[in-house]
């Protein structure tokens, strides 16, 4: 079984999450996600706008994940491949040659997968706080 892991905060879902999740599964048998917590997303300087508990539950009703686990910290990764056995790291393009990835090269395959266009979270965010909008 080839098992796949790949790492965000997917809030807002959109169709640039579902693409990534959906490219990263045909790449194997088995996919896992760490979705980041709320305490890891300060970390990260981001604040979701869904719980990390919801985040989680968005993400498990998608039929290509197998199995979400939290993300707390950057070094969890190394940890991760080896506790469930990864075969391949995958990331959107923004993170392409991201040290916290390419330093799993030597336990795992690490893929980069071109971003979806013309949708992100901030957009959404931005578009509907835009009062032309409503
Ligand atoms: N993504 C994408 N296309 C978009 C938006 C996002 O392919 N239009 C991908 C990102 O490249 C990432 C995944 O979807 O691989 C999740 O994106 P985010 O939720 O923004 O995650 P991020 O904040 O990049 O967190 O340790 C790594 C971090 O936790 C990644």
């Amino acid at each position: 079984m080839k098992k796949i892991l790949t790492y965000g905060t997917f809030d807002l879902l959109h169709i640039g999450h579902i693409e990534i999740l959906r490219r990263a599964k045909e790449l194997g048998d088995y996919l896992v996600v760490a979705v980041s917590t709320d305490e890891f997303n300060a970390i990260k300087g981001k604040k979701a706008y869904y719980s990390y508990e919801d985040r989680k539950k968005i993400l498990e009703a998608i039929k290509y994940v197998d199995l979400v686990i939290p993300e707390e910290k950057w070094e969890q990764k190394r940890d991760d491949v080896i506790k469930y056995g990864i075969d391949t790291v995958v990331m959107g393009s923004d993170w392409e040659g991201n040290e916290n990835f390419e330093c799993l090269r030597d336990i795992c395959n690490v893929v980069y997968l071109p971003r979806t266009e013309g949708i992100s979270t901030t957009m959404i965010k931005n578009d509907l706080g835009d009062k032309k909008l409503k």
